[in-house]
């Protein structure tokens, strides 16, 4: 079913039917990262379901909060005034189309490249106006904390994963020649909807391509994730918190030990949602390949050969929702 949620605009956004009320999962797996049980918790989160929160990350909400009053206030301006700030191509602000192969969504979205310093002067050019200086160092501090927790989860689930050297996963995505990326998700509350049992597509379902991706949202609620029998949960929010994505890079890495996980938005709430997500991607010429630490005797690898590069560029070829490692597997 779809529905052309605003007459201005003639892209046909998806409902989606809320899962049952039961559906709630029931636990998100929680990694206390302070704890010394979290190797453990962390491999069998990643297994079961690709997915977990992190608490104790040692992240200021002082810069969390910080980053997304900025947020708010640049998703608050006229549209105008957002679109001169310079259309997503892919990066930049965005408006409903998400990527270049049709898939729309109800969301507006900033998508900036942070890996090349001093980023904000290279990824986006408004950035640069001393009237968002506030806005530009939040996102500095912002991102700086998310590669210091991405690392330190990479680290535990190669302990976890009983791997000698602990930055073996890490060092994949550290470097100034990593392709990391940052969206700021901004998805409008949509009271056309009220008493629908369900919502509108904000993000469609897919997977990430990169190792991890870390996530955090505001109090709104919207994230669903599959489950490995291909139910759909909802996941409680929790603004306190950091939501962690195995992605397809790190299925690849663990030759399938670990699992991909599908996820989705709906925007369907009186109030709207931000979401802020850090994706740490390797340096283009990365071979993506299972670690040979991690292969039993006789193990073959389930993919073929390729590069991060030549994983993105294929990706962002195929819609959201495609199965982007299918062409991959051997
Ligand atoms: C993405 O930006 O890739 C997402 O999956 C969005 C998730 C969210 O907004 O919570």
């Amino acid at each position: 079913m779809v529905l052309s949620a605003n007459p201005a605009i003639d892209q046909q956004i998806s409902l989606i039917k809320s899962p049952d009320l039961g559906d709630h999962l029931s636990s998100i797996p929680t990694i206390d990262l302070s704890s010394s049980n979290s190797p453990e918790t962390i491999v069998q989160a990643c297994k079961e379901f690709g997915f977990f929160k992190v608490t104790n990350h040692g992240v200021s909400m002082d810069l969390v909060e910080k980053l997304e009053a900025e947020a708010v206030k640049f998703f608050a301006m006229p549209q105008s005034e957002k679109e001169k700030s310079g259309l997503s191509n892919p990066f930049g602000y965005g408006s409903k189309k998400i990527g270049i192969n049709g898939d729309v969504g109800w969301l507006e979205y900033l998508l900036i490249a942070t890996s090349a310093e001093p980023f904000c002067e290279s990824s986006i050019a408004f950035l640069r106006d001393p009237s968002f200086s506030s806005f530009r160092s939040a996102l500095y501090d912002y991102i700086s904390s998310m590669r210091k927790l991405n690392c330190q989860v990479l680290e535990v689930m190669a302990d976890g994963l009983q791997l000698e050297q602990r930055d073996t996963i890490s060092k994949l995505v550290q470097g100034s020649e990593c392709d990391e990326i940052f969206r700021l998700n901004h998805y409008p509350a949509c009271p056309l909807l009220q008493g629908f049992n369900g919502g509108l597509t904000g993000f469609g379902e897919h997977t990430d391509l990169q190792l991890i991706s870390v996530l955090r949202s505001n109090s709104t609620s919207g994230l669903q994730i599959a489950l490995s029998d291909g139910r759909w949960v909802l996941v409680p929010p929790d603004p306190e918190a950091f939501f962690i994505n195995v992605g397809d890079s790190l299925q690849v890495l663990t030759n399938g030990r670990f699992r991909s996980v599908k996820h989705r938005v709906v925007a369907n709430s009186l109030e709207s949602r931000v979401s802020m997500i850090y994706f740490g991607g390797p340096p283009l010429a990365q071979r993506i390949a299972p670690l040979p630490q991690l292969m039993e005797e006789g193990e073959q690898s389930l993919y073929k050969d390729f590069t991060w590069g030549e994983y993105k560029g294929a990706a962002y070829k195929t819609r959201l929702a495609d199965y982007r490692l299918e062409p991959f597997q051997l």
